[in-house]
């Protein structure tokens, strides 16, 4: 038997075991993973066994440069691969949580993915000062932070998605797949046939999505989280998820220290005089101890 002619592409879309996969010819092909375990997410590179017209088989996954995931001790998400920056989307209305913020920013960090934060509906000013306040750390710490409407202005985010492969991230209502549609012509039209179909004419996203800009650039937008899971993450790579925690680790009186009531412990000291934030430490340890339950579960004590 003669081998189905091969193709390569990226995942622009990932839905449940079906993956919609774009050609490097520019074809758009319907796919199933060959495997039982379906391991692609939105942005990987695949070689596709071509089947019949505008179907396919994916076959290789190609190496990711990045991979953006959360887990809990039950369940882990594939959110996109290769993307290079993570856009956290807020806004003025409804609330945020900074925590989500946090640990999308030590996502980000433990692939070294540029970050950034947009703050959206700026249009609603009432609200704007609540949302300066909570962001107010972040920007300190050298986050960038673009406020937009994306309804009125959302060119503003365009020249930070530049040579980048952005995937926009937060929680369902913040206006993602607006800011979507603004930045990409056309973009509406498949996102909004979908969600209709899916959930009686609510604006909400089901699966993550790829779209091409200009250039080099491309904007992924994917689904509301309420929860962002790090269960997945060494715990040198929570280390490193907090950025201004960096220059105090290995400072620590003793060496297995574990920043929790020890003397001398370099980061305790640090929040107690200021120079880092108490609740920041305290989302750290939190994010190590979920960490570490995880770990013991799967070790199964
Ligand atoms: N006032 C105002 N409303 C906005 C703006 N951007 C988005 N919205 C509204 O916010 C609501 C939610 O927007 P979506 O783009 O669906 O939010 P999303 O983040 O994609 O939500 P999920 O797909 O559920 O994650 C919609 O009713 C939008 O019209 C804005 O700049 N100003
Ligand atoms: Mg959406
Ligand atoms: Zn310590």
């Amino acid at each position: 038997m003669t081998q189905p002619p091969r193709e390569q592409g990226v995942v622009v879309a990932a839905f449940g075991r079906q993956y919609e996969v774009r050609t490097l010819v520019g074809d758009t092909l319907l796919c199933v993973p060959r495997a039982k375990r379906s391991i692609y997410a939105c942005g990987d590179e695949v070689e596709v066994g071509l089947t019949d017209a505008g179907h396919g088989v994916l076959e290789k996954l190609h190496p990711r440069r990045s991979l953006l995931h959360r887990a809990d001790a039950f369940r882990e998400k594939l959110i996109a691969a290769n993307a290079t920056q993570v856009v956290i989307v807020v806004a003025t209305e409804p609330s945020f949580s900074d925590e989500l913020i946090s640990r999308c920013l030590c996502a980000a960090e433990a692939q070294d993915m540029a970050a950034l934060i947009v703050l959206n509906k700026a249009d609603l000013s009432d609200r704007l000062e609540a949302a300066h306040h909570i962001l107010a750390p972040f920007r300190d710490l050298g986050y960038p932070i673009v406020e937009l409407s994306a309804q009125a202005g959302a060119e503003a985010l365009r020249p930070h998605l530049e040579e980048h492969t952005s995937i926009l991230v937060g929680q369902s209502g913040m206006g993602k797949s607006t800011l979507t549609n603004a930045l990409v012509p056309g973009a509406g039209a498949a996102t909004r046939e979908i969600s209709t179909s899916l959930d009686s004419g609510k604006h909400t996203t089901t699966f993550a999505r790829l779209y091409a800009l200009d250039g080099y650039s491309r904007l992924i937008d994917s689904p509301g989280l309420q929860a962002f899971g790090l269960a997945h993450l060494t715990p040198a790579a929570i280390e490193h998820g907090f950025r201004e925690f960096r220059p105090y680790f290995g400072q620590c009186r003793f060496r297995d220290c574990q920043h929790l009531a020890e003397p001398g412990c370099a980061l305790q000291e640090a929040a107690s005089g200021g120079a880092i934030s108490a609740r920041r430490l305290g989302l750290f340890l939190q994010i190590r101890t979920e960490n570490e339950a995880t770990r013991r579960l799967a070790r199964g004590h």
